[in-house]
């Protein structure tokens, strides 16, 4: 496959969800996936009560500030060029600084939710290991509206931005189920641009799911260097 660029980017845009989340299939190769997977410290794991965590540096402050380091380069070798060169991420304030690292067995997932302010409203998820399904709401804008739902299948390998109004108008959460089910062109959004739809439609329209790892590459608006910390600035 030919690599994405902001000119090509285009061609991965999933049509119905708001604007704009794009779907990119085979975004890293097989043996960067690896790599990825085997750097992941095994002793900087939170468990949460559905699935285990790392942030990449460091937490945020209770004000939301990043004090600034590095992200490793495990974690950005290939893959941060990459999102770079796709250009969603020019106008933000200093690139991606930041990542979640989440891991999910079967039966395990995230509440609805948003990313909220904190960061530069794009976030840049790469799939690895397990294929799961991404639900995505409508944030409800009167009591008696049914909101609207979208589902996006994340594959391994691949990458999923959200940024635009699929950021801000949005909730987006995985449900705690061993398998999704019922995934065909007419319930999952980005059915075109998936690398394998055949192997769903082979599976019964189902994913049995495996462990999944996902990373969440973000801008945190606000960073702070140490010494700045101390004296109360940030930018
Ligand atoms: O694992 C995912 O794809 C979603 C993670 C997520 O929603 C989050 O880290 O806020």
């Amino acid at each position: 496959m030919q690599p994405v660029t902001a000119d090509t980017l285009h061609l991965y845009r999933i049509d119905d969800p708001p604007n704009q989340m794009y779907y990119i299939p085979k975004f890293i190769t097989e043996g960067e996936e690896t790599r990825v997977v085997n750097n992941i410290p095994s002793n900087r794991w939170q468990s949460l009560s559905k699935r285990r965590l790392q942030v990449l540096p460091t937490a945020l402050t209770p004000n939301n500030t990043l004090i600034a380091a590095p992200l490793p380069v495990w974690l950005t070798d290939p893959i941060v060029g990459r999102i770079a060169n796709l250009g969603v991420f020019d106008g933000a304030p200093h690139g991606i600084n930041h990542c979640l690292i989440n891991e999910y067995n079967p039966g395990q997932g995230i509440m609805p939710h948003e990313d909220g302010t904190a960061y530069y409203p794009i976030v840049a998820t790469v799939s690895l290991c397990s294929t799961i399904v991404l639900d995505v709401t409508g944030k409800r804008t009167y009591d008696d509206e049914a909101p609207k739902r979208w589902r996006v299948v994340q594959e391994p390998r691949s990458l999923l931005l959200t940024a635009g109004s699929a950021y801000t108008d949005t909730l987006h959460g995985i449900a705690e189920v061993t398998e999704d089910v019922d995934l065909r062109a007419d319930t999952v959004v980005n059915w075109t641009l998936l690398g394998d739809s055949d192997k769903l439609v082979k599976n019964g329209d189902r994913n049995r799911r495996g462990t999944r790892i996902s990373l969440t590459y973000r801008d945190v608006n606000k960073v702070s260097a140490l010494s700045s910390k101390i004296f109360g600035k940030a930018r």
